[in-house]
């Protein structure tokens, strides 16, 4: 570089300077780099070496008719253990049940699985994210902290129908969901 090139009040090796900035960043972003691939690389081989922790298998051709996925099964129910567990299945191109009911500040835990395509569901801006698979049983716990309704759209590609699929999530209360199961109902939504 000629000194002419050097903005007035800049120190006269400017150049170096930036130069030596430059190849510290770099530096810094190589480490980044290395650190997130070594990263990917050990949680790849990790995973692969490992089952996962649990694979719930089922047969999707008789889910309507036995076993835990039957229609009068599914929706919302306190276990006799006292664990809140919704169950639903879905199917091109809807959900069963339509609107599911869970207590707010409760751990719910949901099952379910699919009986034709690989479909999956969020529920509202949550962090509850699942994918349903035939043949396989898809299970998570989550609690809702506040009342209110909540979208719950597919959000797996499941063919023609597939933006049409989508169900709701009712939170209510506790006091006011223990009575409802009380007094023996299949838990519904009410409308609103
Ligand atoms: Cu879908």
């Amino acid at each position: 570089m000629n000194a002419a090139a050097v903005p007035p009040g800049a120190p006269p090796d400017s150049h170096g300077v930036a130069a030596a900035a430059e190849r510290r960043w770099a530096f810094v972003v190589g480490i980044i780099i290395v650190l997130l691939v070594a990263m990917m690389i050990f949680t790849g081989l990790q995973w692969a070496a490992m089952p996962p922790s649990r694979v719930e298998t089922i047969d999707p051709r008789n889910l309507h008719v036995t076993g835990e996925f039957v229609e009068s099964n599914l929706g919302t129910s306190v276990a006799p253990d006292g664990r809140v567990i919704a169950r639903l299945v879905a199917q091109q191109y809807s959900f069963e049940p339509q609107c599911i009911v869970v207590p707010a500040e409760t751990p719910v835990t949901f099952r379910g699985t699919s009986t034709d395509a690989v479909h999956g569901f969020i529920v509202g801006t949550t962090n509850a994210n699942v994918m349903l698979v035939p043949g396989f049983v898809a299970t998570f716990t989550t609690t809702f902290r506040k009342t209110g309704e909540h979208l719950m759209p597919c959000h797996e590609y499941c063919g023609t129908g597939h933006e049409a699929m989508w169900a709701r999530v009712q939170v209510i209360a506790l006091d006011e969901f223990l009575t409802r199961t009380r007094r023996g109902e299949r838990v519904s939504c009410v409308s609103r």
